[in-house]
């Protein structure tokens, strides 16, 4: 059955549509990596122009919910990757709250004179020798995330000799070196990815990232890590929640 939709009403129909599509990508009726019915179909059983249809599944895509394959058809996307930002939590927390194996590739692991803007963030000088942490980010073996931290504290030399390919950061610090992330400060911007993101993440020239910045803070209110990221922005989605003061 296909709910017709209301030529009457004054929302456009082409949003009409889009939002009827978007209830059955949301609901599973429509499973990630599913084609979906082409303009033709569309327009047939609902009676509207192509253009119409075109208009609808062309917004879905620019949102992410859906992919063209040229000379295939449209596809379901997958769903994206959420991260709450009203509580601090680790790459690993994120995958795994959502039933994604989490991973790493480290590419620098190494003590080096922090830059400008780390020794102002961690309120250290370029005298204090920080450990270099690059690695790329994997949910269920693909690449989401590149992240640069650099991090800071009483002992963080020991980190020269952990293994991050298989383990998260922040239970290591809590575990191996009292050092309990507690709060952070973050921004989030928009960007293009750079040539090197593109590559190690496998994805178009110029395509979108989110990029962030965050300050984390341990139990005593220590500055110990500065970590510019760049996120995938086709996969991940940062959700934050409002109060009232
Ligand atoms: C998150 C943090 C990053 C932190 C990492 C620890 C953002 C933008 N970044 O990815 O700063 O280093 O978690 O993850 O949220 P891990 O404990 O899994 O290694």
């Amino acid at each position: 059955m296909t709910r017709p939709l209301d030529k009457s009403h004054p929302l456009p129909i082409y949003y009409q549509l889009k939002e009827l599509l978007r209830e059955k990508i949301v609901a599973g009726e429509w499973q990630p990596g599913e084609m979906i019915p082409s303009e033709r179909e569309l327009s047939e059983r609902y009676g509207i122009s192509r253009m119409t249809a075109r208009q609808a599944l062309k917004e879905l895509t620019t949102e992410g919910l859906l992919y063209r394959e040229q000379g295939r058809g449209t596809f379901v996307a997958e769903p994206k990757i959420e991260q709450r930002l009203a509580k601090l939590t680790s790459f690993s927390e994120d995958m795994l709250s959502r039933g994604f194996q989490p991973g790493g590739r480290v590419l620098r692991q190494e003590m080096v004179s922090p830059s400008t803007l780390a020794c102002r963030a961690l309120g250290i000088t370029p005298e204090q020798p920080v450990v270099l942490l690059e690695r790329l980010r994997l949910a269920e073996g693909e690449p989401i995330a590149l992240e640069t931290s650099h991090l800071y504290f009483e002992g963080v030399e020991g980190l020269l000799d952990e293994d991050f390919e298989n383990s998260s950061l922040y239970n290591i610090l809590r575990e191996k070196y009292g050092v309990i992330p507690t709060r952070a400060e973050q921004q989030v911007g928009a960007d293009l990815c750079s040539h090197r993101e593109q590559e190690l993440f496998g994805i178009p020239e110029g395509s979108p990232v989110l990029r962030n910045k965050r300050i984390a803070f341990d139990q005593h209110d220590r500055p110990f890590e500065y970590t510019e990221s760049a996120y995938r922005a086709d996969r991940y989605v940062f959700q934050i929640e409002l109060g009232t003061l």
